[in-house]
């Protein structure tokens, strides 16, 4: 079991044989240099590689017509002229005499990886293919796109491995209309397509890539367009779409199976796209659909056609699809006003059909006065620079092209009565060493709950494994503590972390803890507490919010809240204390694990209490490990109560916390500085120590 490689060099046969300037980017390079970039990385090698075969006829008339599948066939035979004569006739698209080998062979290849993950050969996978797929209709090629490769997968895994409920992510910068035409009236596909819009000025010009499309039929509220009006989507941008769109209605809809349309013209670089977001977001945006569906993702390749850009984010998600940590994100993540708009007219769009948006958005609402006389929403603000980040070189995002240290040990646990009976994934380091005895004792004296021998031994076991998380020696790791000596351990564990100049720590505390009140003003620390009895920040750094009581209510805190302020925080390390009173079910403290690897580069420490069962550790262990989360159980959806929690706390914490956002700022209402330059208001971190940063040993 793991990664899934799927390819075929036969891919790299057809080019364009005269001359086009919109189709030259599409060129057998870009295998090759995806390819190499895998290899140089050491990722292939790590891979169950798989050889593609071709679709069959009939596999490809899951979607096509047999009249354009017998067309494209025909293409082999033809001259130079006559192809070039034919590829006139569609958008944007040339044949070669091998056309018809090499989409089959992407169809296929396609398919394949379906099948090795819905038989469990491989828990997720990438298809290395070319043609892409995902603007190629029933009879018709177009962009590039022969046959709709991600389409006759999804077609596939329905009728072939009856799945009922396929998740389509389509971060490719253009509209895959091809998808969204195939499945428009189908409920069991849900379509997510970001792509350049610029109002309907970038190819493919089609009013029906915009917002409102949104599904016919049966289909209503299954397709889901986010149309990006301007270029320079960042990082932030694009984080801000997962969790404020894509991913509370991918929670809700509950995939069986995720398919990616993994097109890297989204990425830094790309002269289709003009976009900025780095090769590390797709990592993350990986790692965040690795939480649906148990894992199963499998991706496949679509556009991306500067061929650096493209080797290194194909290596990002690989990175992320084997389970190593990722590197965190950088640069400041505040998403542009324009990216904003977008994302709230996805949200009032898409409410009606989605439970997980309903209500949410009261307090954000325009004001009535920026309202057009006819009742629909001015645009917020005139377009301007937002989206220009500050000026920084392309090739300081992608070059080398070599990944950062990892960790040699993914996941320690280091549990004072250890379980030999713990059922932990290979690979998962139990420890057993403690730090030495007097700088136990000498930490222990800062608390009276410390003294007694348990709490002691525990904190040991504690010193020496975050000791290693701080050298980088382990990723993340578990350890366990007696419930009466949680506080003062977490205190302890913070106090370690800031001797060990750390800059920001993420402290997420489950139950009742309550944060050393000494370092009240220490903005190095963001001291987040679910199950407070309310909604309330004393400060910008202080935040408490009751626990929600239904699924949908903490989705909505997880991603509308923790991981809003997590990547918004940029931490070096977050900690998540399970304390007393926790209240968190096995499933649901996995998730939040999971989803915290993100923001600090898979840095997370996690501290259970000695008396929670050695299935939490187990589950936590593995999460943490890169397995996926298990399944939270049925979408109920959040209560008033756990709405207005959130409300409260958005509109409070949005003027420091920008990833909160889920709309652009009316005119006039003071924040509307462009977003690259906009510093936390609070002003700077505090000033770095000098030297490497903390976790390089
Ligand atoms: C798959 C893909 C783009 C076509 C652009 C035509 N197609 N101008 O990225
Ligand atoms: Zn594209």
């Amino acid at each position: 079991m793991g990664t899934a490689l799927v390819y075929h060099e036969d891919m790299m046969l057809s080019r364009l044989l005269w001359d086009d300037p919109e189709c030259r980017i599409e060129c057998p390079e870009r295998l090759a240099a995806a390819l190499d970039g895998l290899r140089q990385c050491g990722l292939e090698q790590r891979c169950l590689r798989l050889v593609a075969r071709e679709a069959s006829e009939e596999e490809l008339g899951l979607v096509h017509s047999p009249e354009y599948v017998a067309l494209v066939q025909r293409t082999q035979a033809l001259s130079k002229e006559e192809l070039q004569v034919l590829s006139g006739q569609y958008d944007a698209v040339y044949f070669h005499q091998s056309t018809f080998h090499c989409a089959r062979l992407a169809a296929g290849a396609a398919l394949q990886l379906v099948d090795a993950v819905l038989t469990g050969a491989a828990h997720n996978g990438l298809a290395l293919v070319r043609p892409p797929g995902h603007h190629s209709q029933r009879a018709a090629a177009n962009g590039f796109c022969v046959f709709n490769n991600v389409a006759i997968a999804a077609e596939h895994a329905k009728q072939k491995h009856g799945l009922h409920r396929i998740l389509i992510v389509d971060w490719d910068v253009h509209h895959g209309q091809g998808i969204q035409y195939i499945f428009e009236d189908d409920p069991s596909v849900l379509y997510f397509s970001w792509h350049r819009y610029e109002h309907g000025h970038f190819w493919p010009f089609l009013q029906e890539s915009n917002v409102d499309a949104v599904g016919r039929g049966q289909g209503r509220g299954f397709t889901v367009n986010l149309p990006w009006n301007q270029v320079g989507m960042g990082n932030a941008d694009y984080l801000a779409a997962f969790l404020h769109t894509l991913l509370p209605l991918a929670f809700e809809f509950n995939p069986e199976l995720v398919l990616v349309s993994a097109g890297f013209d989204s990425a830094i670089g790309d002269p289709e796209g003009q976009m900025r977001a780095t090769p590390e977001c797709f990592a993350h945006l990986t790692q965040l659909l690795q939480v649906l569906a148990n894992g199963r993702v499998c991706a496949v390749l679509e556009g991306g056609y500067h061929l650096e850009s493209l080797a290194k984010s194909v290596c990002m998600m690989v990175q992320a699809l084997l389970g190593d940590p990722v590197p965190p994100l950088s640069g400041p993540l505040v998403p542009c006003q324009s990216a904003l708009e977008s994302i709230h007219s996805v949200r009032m769009t898409q409410a009606p059909y989605w439970m997980s948006l309903q209500k949410q958005d009261v307090a954000t609402m325009l004001n009535p006065g920026s309202h057009s006389p006819d009742g629909t929403p001015a645009t917020l603000l005139p377009g301007g620079p937002t989206c220009e980040a500050a000026a920084t070189t392309l090739s300081s995002f992608l070059d080398p092209l070599h990944l950062s240290p990892i960790p040699p040990i993914r996941t320690a646990v280091a549990l004072t009565v250890p379980d030999a009976t713990l059922p932990l994934p290979p690979g998962v380091l139990c420890q057993e060493g403690s730090a030495p005895r007097e700088e136990t004792e000498a930490w222990a004296r800062l608390h009276k709950s410390l003294a007694q021998d348990e709490a002691l031994d525990a904190l040991g076991k504690l010193l020496y494994l975050f000791d290693r998380i701080l050298d980088g020696q382990v990723s993340s790791g578990i350890t366990a503590t007696p419930a009466s000596a949680a506080e003062a351990t977490l205190d302890v564990a913070i106090r370690r972390a800031l001797c060990h100049r750390a800059q920001r720590l993420f402290c997420v505390a489950l139950g009742q803890l309550d944060w050393p009140p000494d370092l009240a003003d220490d903005r190095r620390i963001l001291w987040l507490n679910i199950g407070g009895k309310e909604a309330a920040a004393s400060s910008m750094f202080h935040i408490s919010t009751p626990l929600p009581r239904t699924t949908g209510g903490f989705l909505s805190c997880v991603l509308g809240l923790v991981l809003p302020l997590a990547y918004g925080f940029q931490p070096d390390l977050v900690l998540v204390a399970l304390g007393p009173a926790h209240g968190l079910q096995n499933p649901q403290a996995a998730l939040l694990a999971a989803m915290l690897r993100g923001p600090a580069g898979g840095r997370v420490l996690a501290l259970i209490g000695e008396e929670s069962t050695p299935q939490l550790a187990s589950t936590l262990a593995r999460v943490l490990h890169g397995e996926a989360p298990p399944n939270l159980g049925p979408f109920l959806m959040a209560s008033p109560e756990d709405i207005q929690a959130l409300l409260h706390l958005r509109a409070q914490l949005e003027p420091r916390w920008k990833m909160l956002q889920v709309a652009g700022e009316a005119p006039g209402s003071g924040g509307s500085e462009p977003a690259a330059q906009s510093q936390p208001t609070e002003g700077p971190f505090p000033a770095a120590p000098s030297g490497p940063p903390f976790w390089v040993a």
